[in-house]
Order: C-alpha cells, then structure tokens, then sequence
C-alpha cells in the first residue's frame, strides 16, 4: 500500500483555503512562525515495529484487519504514516519479533519508503521458542553465570543486525527484579547487571549509542533493578560517554515530576530519549496526550530549554519514539494521533517566550512565569504543525486523508482480515 501524491495533493487543495485563512490569522498572534515551521518539517518521531497491530492486556487482545504479517508490511505501515504527515520516517526493530531476513532487501525497502533505522531493542523479558535457558528469574541480574551470558549474547546479536541495518544505538530494558521481599540481593542483582551491561558496552562500534531504559514496576511488583532514572543514571555514568538513560514516560510512579527528571538529565548530558505514550494509572501505553497533555508541555518545555542551552539539534541529537498499545483503535489513526500531539507539545514549547520566562524566574515572579507557560499552553499551534506538513508535501488533516481515501479498507483487501502481526 503506497500513498498517492496527488491524492494528497488534492486533498490539501481541497483545505487549502479554509485553512490559508486560518494560518494567516496564527501569522499575525506568533512570533517568529518560520523557525517553527522549520523546525517542525526536521523533527521525526521513529515508530516501533511492534505499535503496527492492536495490542491487548493480559487478559485479551481483539486483533484489528489488515494487520502488517511481517516486518515489510510493518514498513509499509510507516511509510503510510510518513506520507500523511511528515514525521514519522523511521522505525525502530524489536529483536527477535523483527529479525530482518535479507538485510539488502530491507534497506532496499526503507530507502524506497524514506524510512531509517532507530534504536534496535533487546528481549530478555520473554523466553523465546527453542531458548536453551530461561528468564524465568531475570537476565542480567541472574544468578546462574550461563543465563547472563545467554542475555549477554542476545544483545551482541541485536547490535550486530543494528550494524547491518545501519542504525546507531540499542535501547536495553530489562524486566529483572523481584516479586517478594528478600528474593533478591539488591547489590549483587546490580552488580550483575552492571557487569553484563559492560560486555554489551564493549561490543558497541564506536559511533553508537546504548540506552538504558527504566521502569517502576511490572513484570516485577516488589523491586526493579533499573527501577528509575537514578538507578539508570547510574548504570549510564559507570558505563561510560556512549551510555545513556531513556525516559518512557509510563515507567514511573504516580505524579513523578517527568519534566524536572528530563531538565538533570539533560544538564548531565546523560538523555538519551524518550518512548511516547501517556498514562491514568501505571503503564498504559495510552495514546500520546490522551490524558495529560498539559505534562507532555511541561516536558517539551525543559526538552527545549534544555537542548537550547546545550545547542543541540531537537531533531538529531535524541532518540524520539513512540511506545504506545493500540488495544481499541486502529493503530495507525491512534499513531497519527500521538504523533500529532507530540509536534502539538514541540510547536507550543517552541513558542515559549523564554526571555520572559527567564526574567520572571530571575525576580521570583511566580504568577507570571506560570501565566507564560499556561497561555503558551493555551495557544492553539494547530494551523502551524499543519502548515509544516503540507509544506513538506504531507496531508494538511492526515486522520481526515486516511479516513475519506479509505486506507485500512484498502489494507484489508490486500492482507486479508485475519492477518495478526508479531510481537506483543
Ligand atoms: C517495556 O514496558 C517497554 O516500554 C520497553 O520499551 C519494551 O521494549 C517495550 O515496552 C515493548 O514491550
Ligand atoms: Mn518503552
């Protein structure tokens, strides 16, 4: 399934003029439109190879039709959503789900498609068919020598298909940790894992990067052992300059202060980047500012802020990814939508008028800092974000485009209605 240039062509003539007039109103409330609107045609938001199918809870999954069956198809899902917005040019492998079986083939498919390679993900959370030893007890955190070297060796697998591929990092999140008090030494727990995160350090090319990815809780309900950002900073620090701490935004524990965690983080230089989602109650791979959007503000804030101080470029120098569950909807409208919320938080925080803000902090003016950041907030940057796309020759209203030109029915034609992707 490939998108039509000038089905969106016309699509967008078809808005062209409602939305002309509105972008002329925004022209003339914004300062400095244009850099925002560059700004936002650079920015990319890489897509997991496992958000493609509808996922489930653990007591059910009800499997959408037309599903991508294998990791082409999960591509060509991608490139859908690229198409239609602009944003979404890269994807992100979870090995063993995605192993690619003709590497040529698939970069082949990707240069086609003008989709790259993020962040390859590691799986020592699930025993897989044929699997000599298992992870019943942990990975690198276990106490049997030979099942940390099994754990060990996948993610030198995982990083070798990344060479392959040409991506530049490896994300490891580690499920390890305990159910009850006292199943675990907490320092030899560590120190095992620390030492298997070391191997894997030792195998990176030079010019990669390794992420490590905290979590409060689940699978395991007592203790994690990269339970939060402190423990993951602190495998990062012992690791070395090429080891960093990834923020999912559902791995932490009610009404954490994300925005604060991503403001040291980045002052330490140790932010690798984020996995997207939003969440009520623990991690609920929720839709993208389904729920808190006002946070993920807060959080584009200090991203920004941040980088700038730094003089980073927003576009390259994080990894951003989306790490959401479709269980109800379909996942390429639900990942148009997070999608569209994330460059909704970007544009607002690139708006922010910072030598205000900076003043106002300065002098201790608490009701105006707050006044600056909540009318930003406030600030509809819909026409904006929309205006990026349809400079970049994406769709004006993507959902709108997906809907009316009847992409999943045209999905299902084509892969049938039973078709169930891999992965969770
Ligand atoms: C774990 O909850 C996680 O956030 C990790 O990033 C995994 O790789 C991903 O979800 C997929 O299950
Ligand atoms: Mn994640």
């Amino acid at each position: 399934m490939r998108i039509d240039k000038q089905q969106i062509d016309q699509h967008n003539t078809d808005l062209q003029k409602v939305h002309q007039k509105r972008f002329d109103f925004a022209k003339s409330e914004i300062t400095n439109p244009e850099s925002i609107i560059q700004k936002l045609i650079d920015f990319n938001v890489a897509i997991p190879s496992w958000a493609l199918g509808t996922g489930g809870t653990r007591f059910a999954r009800f499997s959408g039709a037309g599903e991508p069956g294998n990791l082409e198809q999960k591509m060509e899902d991608i490139a859908v959503l690229h198409a239609l917005n602009n944003s979404s040019g890269a994807i992100s492998l979870h090995i063993p789900w995605d192993i690619p079986s003709n590497y040529t083939a698939i970069k082949k498919l990707a240069t086609d498609l003008n989709l790259k390679f993020d962040a390859m993900n590691s799986n020592t959370f699930q025993d897989q068919k044929g699997q000599a030893l298992s992870y019943k007890f942990g990975s690198l955190q276990n106490t049997n020598k030979a099942i940390r070297k099994q754990a060990i060796e996948h993610n030198i697998e995982v990083i070798k298909h990344g060479i392959e591929l040409g991506s530049k990092a490896l994300t490891v999140w580690l499920s390890d940790g305990s159910c009850f008090p006292g199943q675990l030494n907490f320092r030899k727990a560590f120190q095992n894992t620390l030492e298997g995160l070391q191997e894997i350090y030792a195998a990176l090319p030079s010019d990669w990067k390794v992420f490590v990815e905290y979590k409060a809780f689940e699978p395991n309900f007592y203790s994690m052992t990269v339970g939060d950002w402190g423990q993951s900073l602190l495998y990062a620090n012992k690791l070395g300059p090429k080891a960093f701490t990834l923020v999912d935004l559902g791995h932490h524990l009610p009404n954490a202060n994300i925005e604060q965690i991503v403001a040291l983080l980045l002052m330490e230089k140790k932010l690798a980047g984020f996995h997207f989602n939003d969440s009520k109650y623990g991690d609920d791979d929720l839709t993208v500012g389904s729920i808190k959007p006002y946070q993920l503000f807060l959080i584009f804030n200090e991203l920004v802020e941040g980088m700038d101080a730094r003089g980073m470029n927003h576009a390259t120098d994080l990894g951003w990814m989306i790490d959401a569950s479709h269980n109800i909807k379909d996942p390429l409208e639900d990942l148009l939508q997070s999608i569209e919320a994330i460059m909704i938080s970007y544009a607002q925080a690139l708006l922010v008028d910072r030598t205000s803000l900076n003043k106002a902090q300065e002098n201790n003016d608490v009701v105006a800092a707050q006044e600056i950041l909540q009318s930003t907030f406030r600030t509809d940057v819909r026409v904006i974000v929309a205006e990026a796309r349809l400079r970049a020759g994406a769709a004006l209203d993507p959902i709108a485009y997906y809907r009316n030109n009847k992409i999943r029915e045209s999905l299902i034609k084509e892969r049938g209605v039973n078709n169930i992707t891999t992965g969770l």
